[in-house]
């Protein structure tokens, strides 16, 4: 598609229209139309991101308003944009047109009314929300120091203190209350926002975006829920042997749901960090993760991000341009507060691209930015698309890219850039092996789950705000099996403790991802003529697998997902077959290993 833009004043003409004496203007294309539109939204989106970059890297009073006025800017922009292209509707068009008018509306997380005030009032919302997460703090009583994220999740991954892990947990979700007033407002206005785009609300606007009709993707997303809830219902019920053992069934009742602050995570999304002292299954058996060598061999943040990118170089993917490593944040800074969720940022000028994070040497933020460097590569590879084209081929496709390196970060990879020493493979090394992925992707999927199945409810209002804190926590019991440590009222607001919802950053993606990520693995292992279990396969440093990644990536939005899907593996489904496969000796493992326990919740 090309994106030719008229001259301004034949524009204006155009818009005049009418009876007047003026020589008749033919009206403006279809695609002249998006031309124009992308040219203007992209310099407006450039603005956005580096007044959103600015500000999430040094939260103050001013950038966040400064945030706030790019953002209002912008939705101002994309809502003149769409209404103006209303004027297309039921024309034939060429089908890339139609494409990029489709995903013109498409193009906002949280759309504004047109009524200048309102647009202000919720793009100072949502600068706010972003802001009270990043400085969210615990203040212990008694004069002890004020706590970040960062300090309470990690006495949330390494104590076994019941108490103490407990108070760091209320410490942190009691964050989420001083939210609740502005999100209530927030749904309210981007809700209007998102039925002046044509969408009944907030929630279909987002599921629109998977080239078929919202309800045929609720539908999908159900399916592949059903196809691996089997797989959690069978870790979590060693999970809660293993903590009944530990800390006794008065804390840890059979047959009920898991108390949410004791598996090892904020959120209870992912339970790694229980795997080396209470969840290996053969505590004898040696395998190490990255962690010691790490700290011994003193990786920084530099070389971390440097190993991650010559994973992608070696599937011949470019070097990161040198404005990456300069306009990066790499670690917490000391002076300021900033918000350390990590994410990866397409600034809108061709080239610079950069991640936010705060790592530390530990084998999860190795495998971090190992994801985000999939995020940064995928940017760059659709560069030379149109501005409207330049995603992902889903949301979910753009969080699989990382993390289907990730799945060719094994142990024998980890040993070959010495950071851990080879293991000599046997059962043993192989279920307990298995039982570290499992306790990321598996023990993540209901969570991946269930974050919208909250948010669309809310959106569509069948959730009130008076019942937000008690729906919460009936789908977290229903889908995960945890509940709160504590009792909860509506005056706490525990959603709010969750990055994505004050970001308001659509949270099915990490659901599809988690799948979507072993179809990748298994095509390029495929690709590269691998013939072992999936769960053997790397494929670092092969050409062929390289070259489909690559083409992958390329192609961004320009076609609907599935076309993307089926070149790279034959299917136009998402399917969790793959997953399956992978996780076979495991699974298998914890069917015989649950016989005789009471599972269930
Ligand atoms: O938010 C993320 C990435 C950034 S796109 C670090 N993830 C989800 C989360 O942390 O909740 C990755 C896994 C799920
Ligand atoms: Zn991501």
């Amino acid at each position: 598609m090309t994106l030719p833009r008229p001259p301004l004043a034949a524009l204006a003409l155009a818009l005049l229209g009418g009876c007047g004496a003026r020589p008749a203007v033919p009206p403006e294309s279809a695609a002249a139309f998006v031309g124009r539109v992308s040219t203007e939204l992209e310099a407006a989106n450039r603005e956005n991101q580096s007044a959103g970059f600015v500000s999430e890297t040094y939260i103050t009073p001013d950038t966040q308003a400064l945030a706030a006025q790019a953002n209002e800017r912008y939705l101002t922009r994309l809502g003149a944009a769409v209404s103006a292209s209303k004027r297309y509707a039921g024309q034939p068009l060429d089908a890339a047109t139609a494409r990029a008018l489709m995903r013109l509306r498409l193009n906002v997380s949280a759309p504004a009314p047109a009524d200048p005030q309102k647009r202000a009032r919720l793009a100072e919302l949502a600068a706010a929300l972003d802001a009270k997460y990043g400085a969210g703090k615990y203040c212990p009583a008694g004069g002890r120091p004020c706590l970040n994220l960062d300090e309470l999740s990690k006495i949330l991954a390494s104590s076994r203190n019941y108490r103490e892990l407990l108070e760091a947990w209320k410490g942190w979700h009691d964050v989420g209350a001083s939210m609740r007033a502005d999100y209530v407002e927030f749904v309210a206005l981007a809700n209007e926002g998102a039925r002046e785009l044509g969408f009944r609300d907030l929630g279909v606007l987002w599921r629109a975006g998977y080239d078929m009709p919202p309800e045929q993707f609720d539908r999908e997303a159900e399916r592949l829920w059903q196809q691996v809830k089997p797989h959690y219902a069978a870790l979590h019920c060693y999970t809660r042997v293993q903590l009944t053992r530990k800390y006794g069934p008065d804390k840890v009742p059979p047959g009920q749901p898991i108390p949410a602050h004791l598996l090892g995570n904020m959120w209870a999304q992912s339970w790694g960090k229980l795997y080396p002292d209470l969840l290996k299954p053969y505590p004898q058996a040696k395998v190490e993760n990255a962690d010691a060598q790490l700290v011994r061999q003193h990786w920084d943040a530099t070389r971390m991000a440097r190993s991650a990118e010559s994973f992608y170089t070696s599937l011949g993917f470019p070097q990161l341009p040198p404005s990456f490593w300069e306009r990066s944040m790499f670690t917490r800074p000391r002076d300021r507060e900033v918000i350390c969720h990590p994410n990866a940022w397409d600034m809108g000028t061709p080239g610079d691209v950069r991640v936010k994070v705060c790592l530390e040497p530990n084998d999860e933020d190795l495998y971090t930015i190992y994801h985000e460097l999939g995020h940064v590569y995928y940017f760059l590879s659709y560069q030379a698309q149109p501005y409207l084209f330049r995603d992902g081929a889903n949301d979910g496709f753009h969080e699989a890219i990382g993390d289907t390196v990730n799945l060719s970060v094994t142990p024998q990879y980890l040993a070959r850039i010495g950071l851990v020493s080879a293991v000599a493979p046997s059962r043993e090394a192989l279920i307990d092996q298995q039982m570290k992925m499992a306790l990321d992707k598996i023990a993540f999927l209901p969570f991946g789950r269930l974050i919208d199945q909250w948010r669309w409810r809310v959106f569509a209002g069948d959730i009130p705000p008076e019942r937000y804190n008690a729906s919460w926590w009936e789908l977290r019991r229903r889908y995960q099996g945890i509940a709160p440590p504590l009792p909860r009222s509506e005056a706490d607001f525990d959603p709010a403790a969750k990055f994505h919802i004050p970001d308001n950053t659509p949270y099915l993606r990490y659901f599809l991802s988690y799948i979507l990520q072993f179809q990748f693995h298994k095509a390029l292992c495929e690709a590269a003529g691998f013939e072992g279990p999936l769960y053997e396969c790397s494929v670092f440093g092969n050409p062929e697998a390289g070259r489909r990644f690559r083409a992958m990536l390329a192609s961004g939005a320009a076609q609907p997902w599935q076309d993307t899907l089926q070149q790279l593996t034959g299917t136009r489904q998402i399917d969790a077959t793959a997953l399956t496969q992978y996780f076979q000796p495991l699974l298998e493992w914890l069917r015989q290993k649950n016989q005789g326990e009471q599972c269930g919740w």
